[in-house]
């Protein structure tokens, strides 16, 4: 595995009873969880070229390098453990099961987005899936996710808050006092740093202290500590179904989770930090060191050598993710802008004119629609 600083190291976070539990995971799940690396993957791929022909405008950060990350934490999860994230959000929608039409029509600005076209790239919401969004405020979301934590503590529901922060957001305030609360209060909170060692132009070694041994960080809180490599999805799974467990209280004995916990993820953005960085402060050398450990090759390795699966079925399950983009890019191309009526509505919870309630989004009317039929998830088709 990697540090925090890219150096290899021998150590990886264990499971407490010694197996793995990606080892546990059926052919069918892995292949599903490679299709899900795959579709981010084409997914933003599409949304690059989307944004060069100026049908996706605003600010616009792309996930690529950093699949294995969304992909292999949420699949720790339940269904209804709340997620949350920073800006750079549109592969954790995915992951946690947004169909890609919606996103791409968020981003397109169009009516049929998960937030109505009115949020854009940077604020993916899906409540049907649990997933708080999309947060433009560096550090932002990370008070936010000790008030879901909170609010699941209060219940006494069973339930852990997963909420990723990148590497720039150690240097916020908002984390520091998070991180305070989450301890003291021993909430049900996963915080999962993605730490693709750059925040916008700064190395992590320039604007961080301590960034050789980030365990500090969750020592000054009297905190739990575990690092992965975010570039191995399995690493990824293996490391956040032990410690989400740990987080995970009983349903009414909030008092039986051994608290909050901070992860070290180490990963790497291959594109720049937004779609326009000139990216002068990394070499393309050290782009191409990285791409060789692409999260998606890796997974694909392992199937392959463990004769889990055959080139055959991955080239297939590329195509389908292929297929996927390109019916959403049609999708969200061919729906209609809002209204300017819109403009007026869903700004406040209590409305009073000018503002009305808005409708839902088209998404959640159809989870509600499902939930009526026995199941509120979406499923991609
Ligand atoms: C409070 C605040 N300060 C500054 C910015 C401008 N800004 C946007 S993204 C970013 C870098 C954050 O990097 P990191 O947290 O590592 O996330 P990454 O882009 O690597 O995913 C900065 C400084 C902001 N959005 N919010
Ligand atoms: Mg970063």
């Amino acid at each position: 595995m990697t540090t925090a600083t890219g150096k290899k190291s021998s150590s990886s976070s264990q499971p407490r009873d010694g197996g793995r539990p990606s080892d546990q995971l059926d052919d069918q799940r892995l292949l599903e969880l490679l299709y899900d690396m795959m579709l981010i993957r084409r997914f933003e791929e599409r949304t690059m070229q989307s944004y060069m022909q100026q049908k996706i405008g605003g600010f616009c950060h792309i996930y690529t390098g950093q699949e294995a990350v969304a992909v292999g934490s949420i699949a720790a999860l339940r269904p209804d453990d709340p997620v949350i994230t920073a800006y750079r959000d549109h592969g954790h929608a995915l992951a946690r099961g947004m169909h890609p039409r919606y996103c791409m029509a968020e981003m397109f600005g169009k009516i049929t987005g998960c937030a109505k076209g009115k949020g854009g790239s940077m604020h993916m919401f899906d409540r049907p899936n649990e997933m708080y969004g999309g947060h433009a405020i560096v550090g932002g979301q990370c008070p936010l996710g000790v008030g879901i934590a909170f609010a699941i503590q209060y219940q006494k529901l069973d339930r852990v808050c997963l909420c990723y922060l990148g590497d720039g957001a150690l240097n916020q305030g908002a984390f520091h006092e998070a991180m305070n609360l989450a301890a003291i209060w021993k909430l049900p909170i996963v915080f999962a740093l993605e730490n693709n060692m750059y925040s916008m132009g700064t190395h992590i070694e320039r604007g961080t202290s301590a960034a050789h041994d980030l365990s500090v960080k969750a020592a000054a809180y009297d905190m739990r500590y575990a690092e992965c490599d975010g570039m191995d999805m399995c690493e990824v799974y293996d490391c956040f179904v032990d410690q989400v467990a740990r987080t995970r209280p009983d349903e009414g004995d909030p008092d039986n989770s051994e608290g909050p916990v901070l992860i070290n993820v180490v990963t790497y953005r291959y594109q720049g930090h937004s779609m326009s960085d000139p990216q002068k402060y990394r070499t393309r050398e050290e782009v191409g060191e990285k791409q060789n450990e692409d999260p998606i090759t890796t997974l694909s390795r392992q199937l392959m050598d463990q004769q889990r699966a055959t080139q055959e079925q991955l080239n297939e399950l590329d195509a389908e993710a292929k297929k996927a983009v390109l019916e959403a890019v049609k999708f969200a191309g061919d729906s209609p802008e809002p209204e300017l009526d819109e403009l007026y509505t869903d700004v406040y919870l209590e409305p009073y004119p000018p503002y009305r309630k808005g409708d839902l989004p088209q998404m959640v009317e159809e989870a509600e629609d499902r939930a009526r039929d026995g199941d509120g998830r979406q499923k991609q088709d």
